[in-house]
């Protein structure tokens, strides 16, 4: 429980979802901080449900963390109870509000900075992964369901251009075409999973780069946060966000597209880190979709900025008008990118896989 006296508190973080503060306690003279978060139910339909699958992962992390000696409440996300021992509080105006330690000594990048950064990253979420595999309790709850199913996020993008209820659609024709001539690529991943190809697994399905802490001293992946969408997906979905958020030269929402490309030693990283963690449990199918898993999460994304923009910027915070549009471009430029180094994308993933295994 949480003890002390209040010093301070402000804004933290660059995340698009949920209000988070960094709150400072004096305990015994020196202050202690906590991370705060009011979780945004305009997205996160059941709170109870939500903070269920979050403690029973968050548990599960710190368990495994202490068997293997680490300390675990730099491993693991540790919820910080309410008095009444609950995982949140329900408070005044109907908002809901849940408290974390603060980890010091470690960050998260918006930009990746290095190729090493990328692959402690991708290490840390492929590790992530793994941890879930034996999550007990059974399946955990779809906090947003169909999150990324890449079908309804395009049917959901061509409701919002049949509508342009803001008028908007004129801003963004070539952004539109570029959506509406990618449409093949949506069904890819489904197709595999139904197929049987490829397994429904426990996955973050949020996995920007933001949202790993490497240590401040070592640079290591030590903990994988903002676990709002760990539910049931597909791997590739993570691995995908990896490329899209750690091989790109610029920012999410750069307005200078000449800045935007994927870095192939990013990629690199990205893909030894994680098959060094992951490559036992992947099968031959998943491997041989992860430099695909980077476009089409990309453009998934991409998508998604563009049916905001087209919406009204009713999902995503933004902080300056089209700025949606913005993040749009940005990720169809990298989606472009992607696509004309696919195939050495493909070598180079091969490459490392087959090291990997005869390691
Ligand atoms: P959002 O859903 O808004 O993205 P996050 O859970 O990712 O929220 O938190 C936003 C930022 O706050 C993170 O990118 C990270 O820098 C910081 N943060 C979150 N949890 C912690 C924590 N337990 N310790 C230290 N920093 C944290
Ligand atoms: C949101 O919460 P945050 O900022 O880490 C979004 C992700 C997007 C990402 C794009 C619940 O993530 O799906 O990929 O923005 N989270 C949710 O930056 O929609
Ligand atoms: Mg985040």
């Amino acid at each position: 429980m949480l003890h002390g006296q209040f010093l301070d508190a402000q804004p933290y973080g660059s995340g698009h979802i949920n209000d988070t503060f960094v709150a400072r306690f004096d305990q015994s003279g020196a202050p202690v901080r906590y991370i705060f978060q009011k979780i945004n139910q305009n997205i996160f339909k059941d709170v109870a449900a939500l903070m269920d699958n979050i403690e029973r992962v968050t548990s599960h992390a710190s368990r495994r963390a202490k068997e293997k000696g680490a300390d675990a409440s730099r491993r693991a996300l540790t919820l910080v109870p309410t008095r009444d021992g609950r995982s949140h509080l329900n408070a005044a105006g109907g908002h809901a509000w849940r408290c974390y330690l603060f980890i010091e000594n470690a960050r998260t990048y918006d930009i990746v900075e290095t190729p090493s950064h990328a692959r402690e990253a991708a290490r840390a979420f492929g590790t992530f992964q793994g941890l879930l595999n034996d999550l007990p309790g059974g399946r955990l709850r779809e906090t947003i369901p169909d999150f990324h199913n890449t079908r309804k996020r395009f049917e959901n993008f061509q409701r919002a251009l049949a509508a342009d209820a803001h008028n908007r659609a004129a801003n963004a024709r070539d952004e539109i075409d570029f959506a509406l001539k990618s449409e093949s690529m949506v069904d890819v991943l489904l197709n595999l999973q139904k197929s049987g190809a490829i397994p429904e697994r426990i996955t973050h399905n949020d996995t920007k780069i933001n949202n790993v802490m490497l240590d401040d001293a070592t640079h290591e992946g030590i903990c994988v946060i903002d676990l709002d969408t760990v539910m049931p997906g597909l791997a590739l979905y993570d691995f995908g966000d990896m490329v899209r958020s750690a091989t790109n030269s610029g920012a999410e929402d750069e307005r200078d597209l000449s800045k935007i490309s994927m870095r192939m030693p990013f990629y690199e990283g990205l893909v030894s880190g994680y098959l060094s963690a992951a490559g036992s449990f992947l099968n031959e199918a998943e491997r041989a979709h992860l430099a695909f898993s980077g476009k089409l999460i990309t453009f998934e994304i991409g998508l998604r900025f563009l049916t905001d923009y087209l919406e009204g910027d009713v999902y995503f915070k933004t902080k300056r008008p089209g700025h949606n549009l913005d993040r749009c471009r940005t990720q169809f430029a990298l989606a472009r990118s992607i696509d004309s180094q696919q195939s050495a994308m493909e070598t180079i993933t091969t490459r490392i896989a087959n090291k990997e295994t005869s390691q």
